[in-house]
């Protein structure tokens, strides 16, 4: 007889489908599965492409299935280790999200909180400020939300720096955020200083900051915050500490953003993740991998 095996880690992803582009669900879905992790989802819309870069765009808004979807769950007996959220359609579609971790999830459930709706210190196509309003409830819900510097601006109610990004305003960042999540703030996208980019992270509880550096190339990546929030949150679900979680995560980022840049992939077609996969198994491997079991 076969040694049994554990449980695996569920986790739910709500997110939208932008059928071409490579990021929220098309990212989520292989990204949280090499973690070794089950992930369910929740469609929030579907999509032709992202909104980023791309013009003449379909969208067919699915908020009316997220809560029913999530009912049937519940009525079925599911249970969630953990409840991601990425880009969402509307200020109503926070709502629902917050209605809905209500629904399917439990006292341990660990809830990710990916505020996307801005970059580069502007709204996304369609958003205003009752996004940024709407995120500031749902993220008090959280466990852990991912901002990019300008998310963070905006939900802190500061005005959104340009880089080079001072310690000092990452600082008045984290302050500005330290109550609107229940454990870690991982703002994404800084950029200390010409050529370098970061994730900063803040345990809210003790006050300690923590970051991972790498080099940064040039132009924008559409679909980083996608991949950095989805393993982060797949690794947290799956138990890893949360500074071998954002090395991962950070490390997976990086090689897919080189090999995006050595393939001169359009950027808004999304970054080469797929070839920096079998590397990042490897990490998630050495982190979860225990005496007489394999890690997965
Ligand atoms: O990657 C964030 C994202 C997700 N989904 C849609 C988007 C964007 C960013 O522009 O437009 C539909």
């Amino acid at each position: 007889m076969e040694k049994k095996l554990p449980k695996l880690k569920r986790l739910c992803a709500v997110n939208d489908i932008s059928g071409f582009g490579k990021c929220s669900l098309t990212v989520a879905l292989p990204v949280v599965s090499a973690t070794g992790v089950e992930c369910a989802c929740i469609p929030t819309a579907l999509l032709s492409t992202h909104t980023g870069e791309f013009t003449g765009w379909t969208r067919c808004d699915l908020t009316d299935q997220m809560l029913p979807i999530a009912r049937h769950w519940a009525r079925l007996g599911i249970d969630f280790d953990g409840i991601y959220s990425g880009y969402l359609a509307s200020p109503e579609q926070a709502l629902a999200v917050e209605e809905l971790i209500g629904t399917i999830a439990g006292p341990e459930t660990l809830v990710i909180v990916d505020p996307a709706m801005a970059d580069n210190g502007e709204f996304y196509a369609g958003f205003d400020e009752s996004m940024a309003e709407a995120f500031r409830r749902l993220c008090a819900r959280a466990d852990i939300i991912t901002p990019n510097v300008t998310e963070a601006a905006m939900l802190a109610g500061l005005d959104y720096e340009p880089p080079p990004h001072s310690l000092d305003y990452i600082k008045r960042l984290f302050c500005g955020l330290e109550d609107r999540a229940r454990q870690y703030v991982a703002i994404t996208g800084v950029h200390p200083a010409d050529g370098v980019i970061a994730t900063y992270l803040r345990d809210c509880s003790t006050g300690e900051t923590t970051g991972s550096l790498s080099e940064a190339l040039p132009g924008m990546f559409y679909g980083a915050g996608d991949i950095l929030s989805s393993a982060l949150a797949a690794l947290l679900v799956r138990g890893a500490h949360i500074s071998e979680a954002l090395d991962a995560a950070s490390s997976l980022v990086r090689e897919s953003i080189r090999r995006t840049y050595r393939r001169g992939t359009p950027r808004p077609y999304g970054l080469d993740f797929e070839g920096a996969l079998p590397e990042y198994m490897r990490r998630v491997e050495h982190i979860f991998i225990r005496e007489g079991e394999t890690a997965w």
